[in-house]
């Protein structure tokens, strides 16, 4: 048990407004991928700055669907992990609590999470790469590449590399940070942009920031406390 635990279990009685900002790491005891795993990291098979974008998408349409499939197809057969278990059981408990995630894999809603601000869309959702409109559901077979009803390729409904964010998520994700008492950020390298602003303008305006990530990151020497290890392990000992 991390010493610091009792302390911030009273904390989280105390505080009203508490926010979690998750990343890939809070799925990774999950079986999903994280983005900078050196031997299984998508990054190191793919180039996910070039796949996950639009020029990517673009150059070679196939070869992204086929990466949107094959992480689509881990993420159906993975399971909530006792992360995400703990999050929507602390959701379920107290009144204030709002969850922004950067993952778009869909398992904090199948923990029962009941409203993620996703800021990178969701890979379980299509969209029109010409027209944005919505793109139903996923295809059976990649035989031929699903279009819209305008002629427009279809795409997964994340945000790419070079791409805005969504506008009205992105905002709610701000106030809510801007609100926060306390604020965890867990899982995340705390590398990509806009998201990663998020705990350093909680901390700015006064949150309590905890990082819980077995590694160091951009935000360590800033937050008010640092719990090294695996989120399936500190969450559900912190949140109990
Ligand atoms: C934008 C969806 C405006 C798609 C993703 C130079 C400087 C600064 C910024 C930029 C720059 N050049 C370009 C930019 C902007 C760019 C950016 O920030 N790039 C970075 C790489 C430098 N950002 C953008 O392009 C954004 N849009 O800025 O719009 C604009 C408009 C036009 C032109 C320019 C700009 C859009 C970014 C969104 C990209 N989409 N995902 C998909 O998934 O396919 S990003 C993707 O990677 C994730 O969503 C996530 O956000 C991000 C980082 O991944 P993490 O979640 O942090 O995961 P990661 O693997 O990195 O880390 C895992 C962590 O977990 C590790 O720390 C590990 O230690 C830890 N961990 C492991 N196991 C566990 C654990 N923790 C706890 N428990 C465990 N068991
Ligand atoms: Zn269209």
């Amino acid at each position: 048990m991390h010493d610091a635990i009792p302390d911030l279990a009273r904390r989280l009685r105390d505080t009203s407004r508490v926010v979690f900002f998750t990343g890939a790491g809070v799925s990774a005891e999950s079986g999903i991928p994280t983005f900078r795993d050196a031997q299984t990291g998508l990054w190191a098979r793919y180039r996910p700055e070039e796949l996950a974008s639009p020029e990517g998408f673009r150059a070679d349409p196939r070869t992204v669907w086929e990466w949107y499939a094959w992480r689509r197809e881990k993420c159906l057969a993975a399971e909530p992990n006792p992360a995400h278990l703990a999050i929507a059981a602390l959701e379920r408990r107290l009144p204030g609590v709002t969850l922004i995630t950067q993952n778009v894999d869909g398992l904090h809603q199948r923990a029962g999470s009941p409203a993620p601000l996703e800021l990178h869309g969701n890979l379980h959702r299509l969209k029109c790469f010409r027209c944005e409109a919505d793109g139903g559901d996923w295809p059976a077979t990649l035989d031929s590449l699903p279009h819209c009803a305008c002629g427009g390729l279809l795409r997964p409904a994340v945000v790419w590399f070079g791409e805005n964010l969504p506008s009205d998520v992105l905002a709610r994700a701000s106030e809510a940070g801007l609100q926060a008492g306390l604020f965890f950020s867990v899982g995340t390298s705390s590398l990509v942009y806009p998201a990663a602003e998020l705990p350093f303008s909680a901390k700015r305006r006064g949150a309590f920031v905890v990082e819980i990530n077995p590694q160091p990151t951009p935000l360590s020497r800033h937050a008010d406390l640092c719990l090294h290890g695996p989120a399936g392990s500190v969450l559900p000992e912190l949140l109990a």
